[in-house]
């Protein structure tokens, strides 16, 4: 693998720099895919490593994603004698009008080959593609993605993004712990054993008895200690003056422990930057609520869309969103999911529940918040580690697997 990394470099298919992107993005890292085909060799290695990355997959087919992923596709299926499938980027307009072109039935099981991946949408699309042609699709597997350390580098990622995104990617995990408990005492104890596990420790400090300052020194040392971020989800919806105050002042005094505050965007941006003046560093930060796990929630269309707009104008303060599908496909932004549990369902009050697989690898957003699943089980730690597992296995399927 280092070694076609070498290669990739020396005929320039792999170039580091700074490029700018056709979404207007700033990258230190560029991929000219086209390049290979002067090189049948080397084409043929990387495809050799994709069929080592995607063995323990079980597929039939193999599909390419037109253009420039359809030499790489086309080596698999020769070298390894698997049927191809071609996914058109438009139906023809005449004969018969396939969107899906190869031989295949409904129920079959296909890898699909992309070559560079940036946020993964039309991957994405891909695959739901194929899905509606009946055919099971496993695992994508694509010569170059943007992993989190990547983006961290993206000149237009916040400094809370970045911190949050390093920490993801040295520590190996993406779930957040939802640290809905009865007292401060319960939820130094989970800190104190669930820590090593989690990206994000998230509480509710009015719904926590006992809140003192005592509570977010010594929750702060734990965070310290065990490399987490701490996450007050206080949802601030009023007028940018009075958000400003539930922020710094009161017995909260949330503006000075939480690396990390949740905003609706109802209000629209004034309370954003009213939180952002009183933050007590540059390198804190806020999420936006773009959309919500709950039923019913009033949080979709254009209100979403509306939303993920208004975080432009505070690009600085603003981290990323929290909501349930990939409302952005700009990678700067990080997109929190919460409403998850391993098995797919409700609470009884409203809450829906969707599995790590399909938040984090299916929909592509970024980190976990899992509250119930965790605090409910008999053995914690273990059950947290579950979650970690799953979430940051979906992650790794959707990266950069050579
Ligand atoms: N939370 C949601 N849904 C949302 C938002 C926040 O569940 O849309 I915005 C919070 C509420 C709770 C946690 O603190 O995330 C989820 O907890 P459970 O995993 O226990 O359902």
């Amino acid at each position: 693998m280092d070694e076609c990394t070498d290669r990739l470099l020396d005929v320039q298919v792999l170039k580091f720099g700074t490029y700018t992107l056709r979404t207007g993005l700033v990258s230190p890292v560029y991929v000219d895919f086209r390049e290979i085909f002067g090189f049948p060799d080397l084409l043929c290695e990387l495809a050799e490593l994709i069929f080592q990355a995607s063995r323990e997959a079980q597929y039939e087919l193999v599909c390419g994603v037109p253009y420039t992923a359809l030499p790489l596709a086309t080596c698999l299926s020769i070298t390894h004698r698997l049927p191809l499938l071609i996914r058109r980027k438009e139906a023809k307009g005449y004969g018969t009008k396939r969107i899906v072109e190869g031989k295949f039935v409904p129920g079959q099981t296909c890898l699909i080959v992309e070559d560079v991946v940036t946020f993964g949408t039309s991957i994405l699309d891909t695959a739901r593609i194929l899905q509606q042609a009946g055919l099971k699709v496993p695992r994508i597997i694509s010569a170059a993605a943007m992993s989190y350390g990547q983006r961290t580098l993206l000149p237009t990622t916040a400094p809370f993004a970045t911190r949050l995104l390093s920490l993801m990617e040295e520590k190996r995990t993406n779930v957040a712990l939802a640290a809905d408990v009865l007292s401060c005492a319960e939820a130094l104890a989970l800190a104190e054993e669930l820590g090593p596990e989690i990206c994000m420790f998230k509480i509710h400090a009015d719904a926590l008895g006992g809140f003192d300052e005592s509570f977010h020194l010594r929750l702060a040392e734990i965070a310290k200690r065990h490399r987490f971020l701490l996450f007050e989800d206080r949802k601030f919806a009023d007028i940018g003056s009075v958000a400003r105050r539930q922020y710094e002042g009161g017995i909260f005094r949330i503006s000075h422990w939480a690396d990390v505050v949740t905003v609706h965007a109802v209000a629209g941006p004034s309370a954003l930057l009213s939180l952002q003046e009183a933050c007590s560093s540059t390198d804190n930060g806020a999420f936006i609520v773009s959309e919500m796990s709950c039923q019913g929630s009033l949080a979709v269309g254009n209100y979403t869309q509306a939303a993920v707009e208004m975080a432009k104008v505070c690009r600085d303060f603003v981290a990323g969103f929290i909501c349930t599908s990939r409302v952005t496909t700009d990678p700067s932004w990080v997109l929190v999911t919460p409403g998850v549990k391993l098995q797919e369902g409700g609470d009884g009050q409203g809450q829906q529940y969707l599995t790590p697989e399909e938040v984090i690898g299916r929909r592509g957003t970024d980190v976990i918040v899992v509250g119930r699943g965790i605090i409910d089980a008999d053995d914690r730690l273990a059950t947290a580690q579950a979650y970690r597992h799953a979430a940051w296995q979906a992650y790794e399927g959707r990266v950069a697997q050579i």
